[in-house]
């Protein structure tokens, strides 16, 4: 017996208290979001097959807010999963991760200490791991919207999971996590250039990557040269991710939301950001209209360049700003 849209609270592991919307069936809330495609978030119980079982309530309040609560990691990704959607619709006019108005699915609880997160082109949904000691999921804002993302490239330009194209492909979810922690707005989770900077993942507090310098990892690249397309596809994603920055923010020292980023071009040559929310409709663009799935460095440049002509004219300020960060980061002059 369906009763209607319910308003649920969320107590998350990273980004405090939230609303989600859940739906009421019988005297049970479901974790089930119809008003965004009709996503239901499920529990594997520590299984790595199948859906588990539809998270329910009884009385809509979902977590505790720490990870070692069943539930928490079931609101981090119902959040992340509205927020990702969100995101798209209100940023791009992008419904959903196939732009068909149809939602994915998420699965918590993937067996058992998983480090891990990952999107499924083949069932068409995101799983989440319980993280090391199992008590930091993979489920904050940026990762989920990193994986998301992963099946958005999947349905536009398909960069294939390798080579140039493959750090094209990571960057481009990296750009993407990082645009949905800022739409969020959420003052327990600001925007930051960091990648999974809350789950803890090194066990040392520091995030995955950095996109101001991704060599902080100690494995990125910051600027492309041949042969980038051998490292690891979350390695060679690091000129792409620095590019993103020098085009949001520009080179130099500068603090966002409490974070001090310092970037600097692989030349030298200072260059001025265009804003996050200019670059961002320009690396979308460049995705769903001109990157196909053997899409290099060089190609990425053009794409861009199309795409910022397109947006905002060839003489524009936006141009210019899109020509000086790839050269930032040693791909066309
Ligand atoms: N977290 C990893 C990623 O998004 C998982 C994977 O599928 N490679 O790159
Ligand atoms: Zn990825
Ligand atoms: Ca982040």
């Amino acid at each position: 017996r369906y009763q209607g849209i319910k308003t649920g609270t969320g107590n998350t592991q990273y980004s405090g208290t939230v609303t989600l919307n859940t739906t009421l069936s019988g005297s049970t809330y479901q974790l089930y979001d119809t008003t965004r495609g009709g996503h239901k978030t499920y529990s594997l119980n520590n299984g790595t097959s199948g859906t588990g079982t539809l998270m329910t309530d009884s009385d809509d309040t979902w977590g505790t807010g720490s990870g070692s609560n069943t539930q928490t990691a079931g609101a981090d990704a119902a959040y992340g999963a509205q927020e990702t959607w969100d995101f798209y619709k209100n940023t791009f006019g992008r419904s959903g991760i196939k732009n068909d108005g149809v939602a994915a699915y998420s699965r918590v609880h993937y067996s058992t200490a998983y480090v891990n997160a990952f999107w499924d082109d083949d069932c068409f949904c995101m799983t989440y791991g319980d993280g090391t000691s199992s008590t930091h999921a993979l489920t904050s804002l940026d990762v989920a919207g990193h994986e998301m993302s992963h099946g958005v490239t999947s349905n536009t330009a398909g960069l294939d999971y390798t080579g140039e194209s493959g750090g094209l492909n990571e960057a481009t979810s990296d750009i993407f996590g990082t645009g949905v922690e800022f739409y969020a707005n959420n003052s327990s989770d600001v925007g930051d250039y960091l990648i999974g900077e809350k789950i803890d993942i090194n066990g040392d507090g520091t995030p995955l990557r950095y996109m101001d310098k991704p060599s902080k990892d100690g494995g990125s690249a910051d600027s492309w040269y041949s042969g980038v397309g051998n490292l690891d596809v979350h390695y060679s994603s690091g000129p792409a991710n620095h590019m993103f920055y020098l085009l949001s923010e520009g080179s130099g020292t500068k603090v966002i939301n409490g974070v001090t980023y310092t970037s600097t071009t692989s030349d030298g040559v200072a260059v001025a950001g265009i804003g996050r929310a200019a670059a961002l409709q320009i690396w979308y663009k460049a995705l769903t209209s001109y990157m196909t799935s053997s899409t290099n460095y060089a190609g990425a440049r053009t794409a861009a360049l199309n795409a910022a002509t397109a947006l905002y004219g060839a003489s524009s300020t936006q141009y210019a700003g899109v020509a000086n960060a790839f050269a930032g980061i040693n791909v066309g002059s």
